[in-house]
């Protein structure tokens, strides 16, 4: 069994435990424990071999002696009793939004409900809405979210945070060997699209078997998929292939270009090499005759930029290549200034222990500053985000001391700021009245719950933050959650008048699961002239190394440093918030 397969084996354990009311305790568990193995790079076989099951975080005694039994025996007799008792489409069902474990069971027990399609029959029939706690709208919305279901499950991409750790991972391991002589990740990763379909490597080397064989014996690999002397394909412990392909140095730029794609940017290339009376291909670049014959030697490109320039264009930043204008802005000259990772200053939203955040203000500021920040704002959840342990205005205004000390100490050459993360409640209000708003440095306004209200009513709700003088940033303005909540139904076109007439700014947040705005939004926001900040959100000192898929974001959606309020100087960031109130 894979690491993978063993971490969807727990999950399922724990949406039964859930089915049966369990204690969260119990079934939590089990979720943490799936989470770290399916985060583990390692083989669980090997681990086991050596011992080493207890240093994955969430593996107790309890969870290794369980992996132990699936390794041994291919099964979980755990898992088995559980199965006895829930019939498996029951537990399918909780894959449905909108269909948790009290509903999963309500249908079960009272409907005699127990396959994703009897349930799907039921609602069009009508039959669910006169279940205790049912009604014609909810049985609506899963019809709704049944459809989405169905297309999610035909679509198995993984998050970009998932896939580029992995192929990092994999290649850094390669490049060590003698031979290696140039690597590099192409593909969707390079061009940072949110989910990834499947990993492509490209190394240039002039001895390519040795490499080869230590890639399909990586010890991250479930299967080997293909193994040939130039190309190889493998499946990775976490479900994710990767394609490798080794070739001459001299043609790393033609192989580069190519892979990198997009198809539809290829094309384009393809077509304007034409017009030079080339024929390009992932080997080289061919003179050709007007009917496509050969008319002379090849021309090889050792770097990517000569394949452009070869072709009359200047070198186009990977993230700009989906055909969305990229050709025509290079052919003017008119490309952009892509925002770089070293242009941030600060990070403007992490919480801290005062709310669900693992470090403490202090940590969290020697951790900004050791990574190059200048300055931070600390912004923990407000008081209606229970789960979240939001802040009390008492305890607000608690913090706002130990961060005025501690900002102390930090000074002058490192500045932590209090700030709050404010709930839009459902009904729009925010969390803390304006007078409370008056005493923060720098406040967001995000929505997290009532996600799923109609477009009007959540357009509606999200605005009337945007219009809150007190508020300086939206914080995951969309909240999707990625790979699998898309964000709510807004009106973005009227979200966007809102912000650009109030100066607010909005974000893009840089946690691999949100990327939220994603790169469309963030174009058409900087466009219409509205401040972006790119934040991690961490909730942990580790998470502000995520800071960097947000500038990949931002890259993708064609934006440059001065549109990104983290890239500001100190005094115009000051100033810029003092003019908002
Ligand atoms: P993915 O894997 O679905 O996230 O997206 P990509 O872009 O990584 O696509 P993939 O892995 O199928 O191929 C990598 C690149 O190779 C792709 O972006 C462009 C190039 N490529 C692959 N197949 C073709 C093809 O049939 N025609 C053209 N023009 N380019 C191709
Ligand atoms: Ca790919
Ligand atoms: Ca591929
Ligand atoms: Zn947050």
């Amino acid at each position: 069994m894979t690491n993978r397969e063993i971490a969807d084996l727990f999950d399922r354990v724990a949406d039964m435990l859930q089915i049966k009311g369990e204690i969260i305790h119990r079934i939590m568990a089990y979720r943490n424990a799936a989470e770290a193995i399916r985060e583990q790079p390692r083989d669980l076989r090997a681990m086991a071999a050596s011992n080493e099951l207890g240093t994955i975080p969430h593996v107790g005694k309890i969870i290794a002696e369980k992996i132990t039994e699936i390794l041994e025996t291919g099964e979980l007799r755990f898992y088995n009793e559980l199965a006895e008792e829930i019939p498996a489409g029951v537990i399918d069902m909780l894959r449905i939004n909108g269909v948790g474990p009290k509903k999963a069971k309500l249908f079960w027990d009272a409907a005699r409900i127990t396959t994703i399609e009897s349930l799907e029959a039921a609602a069009r029939a009508g039959k669910l809405r006169d279940l205790p706690g049912m009604g014609a709208k909810s049985e609506a919305k899963i019809l709704e979210s049944i459809d989405a279901f169905k297309r999610r499950a035909s679509d198995t991409r993984m998050p970009l945070g998932v896939a580029l750790p992995a192929a990092e991972a994999i290649l850094s391991r390669l490049m060590q060997i003698p031979g290696a002589l140039k690597g590099e990740i192409a593909g969707s990763i390079r061009r940072a699209r949110p989910t990834i379909g499947d990993i492509d490597l490209l190394i240039a080397s002039r001895d390519p078997q040795p490499i080869m064989d230590a890639f399909v014996a990586d010890e991250s690999v479930a299967r080997i998929l293909g193994h040939g002397s130039t190309k190889s394909a493998v499946e990775l412990q976490n479900g994710l292939q990767v394609d490798l392909r080794i070739l001459a140095p001299e043609r790393w730029g033609t192989a580069l270009q190519y892979f990198s794609g997009s198809q539809g940017h290829n094309i384009r290339v393809r077509e304007i090499a034409l017009e030079h009376g080339l024929s390009l291909n992932e080997h080289a670049l061919t003179p050709v005759n007007k009917s496509g014959e050969p008319v002379g030697e090849e021309i090889l490109c050792a770097e990517e930029n000569e394949v452009y320039a070869r072709i009359g264009l200047p070198w186009i930043p990977p993230e700009l290549r989906e055909d969305q204008g990229e050709i025509e802005a290079a052919r003017l000259g008119k490309l952009p200034t892509l925002i770089q990772l070293g242009d941030l200053h600060a990070d403007l939203h992490m919480h801290t222990v005062w709310s669900d955040g693992k470090g403490t203000v202090r940590e969290m500021a020697a951790a900004a500053r050791a990574r190059g920040r200048r300055w931070i704002v600390i912004t923990d959840h407000s008081r209606s985000a229970a789960v979240a342990n939001g802040l009390s205005i008492e305890r607000l205004m608690a913090q706002q001391q130990e961060i005025r000390q501690v900002d102390a100490e930090f000074a002058p050459d490192f500045r932590i700021f209090h700030g709050s993360e404010v709930e839009i409640k459902a009904d729009g209000d925010l969390d803390f009245p304006d007078e409370v708003l008056a005493q923060l440095d720098f406040v967001i306004a995000s929505l997290h719950v009532s996600l799923r209200q109609p477009r009007e009513q959540i357009t509606e709700r999200l605005i009337r933050a945007i219009r809150n003088p007190y508020i300086d940033l939206i914080g995951h303005p969309r909240g999707q959650l990625i790979p699998e909540r898309d964000g709510a139904d807004l009106d973005m076109d009227a979200v966007f008048e809102a912000a650009a007439a109030s100066g607010i700014a909005l974000e893009i947040n840089a946690n691999p699961e949100r990327l939220d705005l994603e790169a469309r939004y963030a174009r058409r926001a900087a466009q219409l002239g509205i401040p972006l900040a790119i934040d991690s959100d961490a909730h942990s000192i580790h998470n502000m190394d995520l800071l960097r898929y947000g500038v990949m974001t931002a890259r993708r959606g064609w934006i440059e440093p001065q549109q990104v309020i983290n890239t500001w100087s100190l005094e115009q960031f000051m100033d810029w918030v003092k003019r908002r109130g």
